[in-house]
């Protein structure tokens, strides 16, 4: 059984989020989202439009996603690797690089992020309205 990971703080879900979890889910049998606490966000300078919960809520209905655990500090990926026995960490390339000194540990792969939706986009969008 591949034990896949992912971490974001996955706000008002759009298509770049579902292509990720999609192909992340691809790499293995199980998929763990680890989405940002509300805590993380703001260490993070991100403003969630929804709660952790709400984040949650969404997440747990995404049919690529097992499991969603919190993420609370950037640290604690190495001991989610160990906790969850996870062997593959799946990120977006705009974090390429970012990860490798979990090469040890499990494979690090970063795919290319879904060009021309974000969750910044979406706002912006909505304020022209
Ligand atoms: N993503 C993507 N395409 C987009 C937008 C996002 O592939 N158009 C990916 C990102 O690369 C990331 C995941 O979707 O892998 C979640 O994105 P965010 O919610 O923006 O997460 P981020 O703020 O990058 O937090 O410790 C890691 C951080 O928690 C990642």
């Amino acid at each position: 059984m591949t034990r896949v990971i992912t971490y974001g703080t996955f706000d008002i879900l759009h298509t770049g989020h579902i292509n990720l979890l999609k192909r992340a889910s691809e790499y293995g049998d199980y998929l763990i989202a680890a989405i940002s606490s509300d805590e993380f966000n703001a260490v993070k300078n991100k403003e969630a439009y929804y709660t952790f919960e709400q984040r949650k809520v969404i997440l747990e209905a995404v049919r690529f996603v097992d499991e969603v655990i919190p993420e609370d500090t950037w640290e604690q990926k190495l001991e989610d690797i160990k906790k969850y026995h996870i062997d593959i960490l799946v990120m977006g390339d705009d974090w390429k690089g970012k990860f490798d000194y979990l090469n040890d540990y499990c494979e690090v792969i970063y795919l290319p992020r879904t060009v021309g939706i974000s969750t910044t986009k979406i706002k912006s969008d909505l304020n022209r309205l």
